[in-house]
C-alpha cells in the first residue's frame, strides 16, 4: 500500500516534461503583420524598412536586429555601419539532448548575392538559403550535437549572422529556440493522398449502399 502511494505521488510530481522555449523578437510579421511563408512589401531598392517597437529598438539580445530590412546592411539598414547581427539566448541551463531553432526570415538569396556567415556558439552553420525575393519563410533548424554540448557547457546560445561576404537584402521577424526536436512539417502530398483515400472510401461506401 505504502509503495503504491509513493508511486502515485511520483507519477503526480514527475509527469511528462514540458517543452521550454525562448524567443527573441515578436512574431508580429516584421512589425506590420506580414503573414508567415508569404511575401513582403519591402522596397527592393532602398531597403530601409524599420518596423520595430520601442522595446525592440532598445533591446540588446538581438531583438534590435528583427523587423528591419535589410538588417545590418550599411547604407540600407537602420543600424548604421553595423555588419553583424548577434542574437543572444541566455538562461538555458544544461541537460539539452534535443533542440531546434525556428527563424522567420525574409528574402534570403545566398546563391545570387553571397551567403551570410553564421555561427551558433562559434560553430559554423549552413545558412545559404535561397528563399527568393519577396518571400518570407520560417526555417526549422535542428541543433547539432556539438551545439547542444556548447549550450550544456555555457547555458547560453549566441547566434552570429555576419553579412561581410554578402550583398543580399534580408530580414528577420523573430527567432525561437526550443528544447525539443523540430515539429514535423507535413508534406502537401500527404494531404492529397489522405483526401484521395477518403474520397475512395466514400465512393465504395456509397456503392455498397446502392448494391
Ligand atoms: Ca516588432
Ligand atoms: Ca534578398
Ligand atoms: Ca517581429
Amino acid at each position: 500500500m505504502r509503495t503504491l502511494m509513493i508511486m502515485s505521488l511520483l507519477a503526480l510530481t514527475s509527469g511528462p516534461v514540458a517543452a521550454a522555449s525562448w524567443q527573441i523578437g515578436d512574431n508580429d510579421g516584421y512589425g506590420i503583420g506580414i503573414c508567415d511563408n508569404c511575401s513582403h512589401p519591402f522596397n527592393g531598392a532602398t531597403a530601409n524598412f524599420d518596423g520595430r517597437s520601442a522595446a525592440e529598438m532598445a533591446a540588446t539580445d538581438g531583438a534590435q536586429y528583427t523587423d528591419t530590412y535589410s538588417t545590418t546592411h550599411p547604407g540600407y539598414s537602420p543600424h548604421g555601419s553595423e555588419t553583424v547581427a548577434t542574437f543572444h539566448f541566455t538562461g538555458l541551463g544544461s541537460g539539452w539532448a534535443l533542440g531546434h531553432l525556428e527563424i522567420d526570415m525574409a528574402d534570403f538569396q545566398a546563391t545570387a548575392f553571397g551567403p551570410v556567415i553564421t555561427t551558433f556558439n562559434g560553430i559554423v552553420q549552413d545558412f545559404s538559403y535561397n528563399d527568393g525575393f519577396p518571400n518570407t519563410l520560417i526555417h526549422y533548424y535542428t541543433l547539432t550535437g556539438a551545439v547542444l554540448d556548447s549550450i550544456n557547457a555555457t547555458g547560453e546560445l549566441t547566434i552570429v549572422v555576419d553579412r561581410n561576404a554578402s550583398v543580399d537584402f534580408y530580414g528577420f521577424d523573430y527567432l525561437k529556440l526550443s528544447d525539443v526536436a523540430a515539429p514535423p512539417v507535413p508534406e502537401p502530398e500527404t494531404y492529397v493522398m489522405l483526401l484521395m483515400g477518403l474520397g475512395l472510401l466514400g465512393f465504395s461506401l456509397r456503392n455498397k449502399k446502392l448494391a
